[in-house]
């Protein structure tokens, strides 16, 4: 069966509590919880991990080589800044998509820039809850090859 992760970087936890006028009234369980009845009618298997912290990303990275065929990454603030996230995914075989609730070209300066989009498969942004769908729509095109 194959197998994915879903990865949250930091804050992402408060989603649908704060900030709503930004990134909705959806929680991140919601979101979860639409990724996991979608992949379970795909045949997909998904493990899901949030984390306010770098170095327990950096290690869910580099623990996912060999263990799933595709990463659905939300880095959050992350993106914009973490070379060692940027270097995690670059060293691993699995192709990551990164995904973005508010589409972060439109929005301040410096959320235009990505150190992660050139070592991701993919970025979607901006779709709101979508932009997770979205990303798993692909994997499942993807996997039926
Ligand atoms: O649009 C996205 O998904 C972001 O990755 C969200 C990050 C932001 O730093 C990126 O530029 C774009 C922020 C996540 C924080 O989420 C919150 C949710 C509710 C309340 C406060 C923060």
């Amino acid at each position: 069966m194959p197998k994915i992760l879903v990865l949250n970087g930091p804050n992402l936890n408060l989603l649908g509590t704060r900030e709503p006028e930004i990134y909705g009234h959806t929680t991140l369980q919601d979101i979860n919880d639409r990724i996991g009845k979608r992949a379970a009618e795909a045949g997909i298997a998904v493990d899901f991990l949030q984390s306010n912290h770098e170095g327990v990303l950096v290690d869910a990275v580099q623990a996912a080589n060999h263990k799933y065929d595709y990463i659905i990454f939300n880095a959050a603030a992350f993106t914009h800044y973490s070379i060692a996230l940027r270097d995690a995914i670059a060293a691993i075989e699995v192709p990551v998509i990164e995904v973005h609730l508010s589409n972060i070209h439109q929005r301040e300066e410096f959320r235009h820039t990505s150190v992660l989009a050139p070592v991701a498969m993919g970025q979607i942004c901006g779709l709101g809850a979508e932009s997770y769908m979205a990303a798993l729509e692909a994997i499942i095109c993807k996997l039926k090859g």
